[in-house]
C-alpha cells in the first residue's frame, strides 16, 4: 500500500498540466481496463477515484500526489466508441502531449484486460511506448476472473499479441493479485 496518497488536481487541458520537479508514474490503458481501480486499491481507499461500470468515466489526467514524493497519472481511456470525434481527438490529443513533453515521467504502466487480447488500440499504445524509450510494464488487470493455473497462459498470449519484451505483471484489485511486485517497481522508480 501507498502511503499519503491525496488527489492533487484534474488536467483537461495541455496548459493546465502541473509544472513540477517530482517523479510521476503514469497509467496507460483501454477505458474500463481498471486504471482507477488501481489507484484505488494502491491507496487502500476506494473512494480516491471515480471507477465506472460504464467505459469513459475518467475524462482528464488526475494526479495524485504520494506523500510529496512523486505522482500517480491517472489518464482516460482510449478505445472508447461512445466518445464525439472532438472528445476523442481532444483526449487523445492532451495524452500525447504530457507524454511527449514530460521529462519527470519514470515509468509507465500500461494496462490491458487479462481475458482478452490486445485491441488494435493497445497495439498501436504499445509500439508508441516501446519507441518512446520511457520504461514501462504491461499489467494485466482482473486476473482474479480467470482460473488461477491458467494465468500463465494469459500472460504468454498478451505477451505473443504485442510482441512485448517487456515484463508483464498479473493484476487484480480485488483480490490485490501483483500488488507487491508493483509497488517495489512504483518504488524503485521513484528514488
Ligand atoms: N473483477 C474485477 N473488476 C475490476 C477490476 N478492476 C476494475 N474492475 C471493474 O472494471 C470497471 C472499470 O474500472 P475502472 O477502474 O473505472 O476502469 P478505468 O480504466 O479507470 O476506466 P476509464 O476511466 O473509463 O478509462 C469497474 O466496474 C470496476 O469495478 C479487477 O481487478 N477485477
Ligand atoms: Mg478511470
Amino acid at each position: 500500500m501507498l502511503k499519503n496518497m491525496k488527489f492533487e488536481t484534474s488536467v483537461f487541458s495541455k496548459n493546465k498540466i502541473i509544472n513540477t520537479d517530482l517523479k510521476q508514474i503514469v497509467l496507460v490503458g483501454k477505458s474500463n481496463v481498471g486504471k482507477s481501480s488501481f489507484i484505488n486499491t494502491l491507496s487502500n481507499n476506494k473512494h480516491l477515484a471515480k471507477v465506472g461500470n460504464s467505459p469513459g468515466k475518467t475524462k482528464c489526467l488526475n494526479f495524485y500526489n504520494v506523500n510529496n514524493d512523486f505522482y500517480i497519472v491517472d489518464l482516460p481511456g482510449y478505445g472508447y466508441s461512445n466518445m464525439s470525434k472532438i472528445e476523442k481527438e481532444n483526449t487523445s490529443d492532451l495524452i500525447n502531449y504530457y507524454i511527449e513533453t514530460n521529462k519527470n515521467i519514470s515509468h509507465i504502466f500500461l494496462l490491458v484486460d487479462i481475458r482478452h487480447n490486445p485491441t488494435k488500440d493497445d497495439r498501436l499504445m504499445y509500439d508508441w511506448l516501446a519507441q518512446k524509450g520511457i520504461p514501462f510494464t504491461i499489467i494485466a488487470t482482473k486476473a482474479d476472473k480467470v482460473a488461477k493455473t491458467k494465468i500463465p497462459e494469459y500472460l504468454n498470449n498478451i505477451t505473443k499479441v504485442l510482441f512485448a519484451k517487456e515484463n508483464i505483471i498479473a493484476y487484480s484489485s480485488i483480490l490485490k493479485i501483483g500488488t507487491a511486485e508493483i509497488e517495489n517497481i512504483i518504488l524503485n522508480n521513484t528514488k
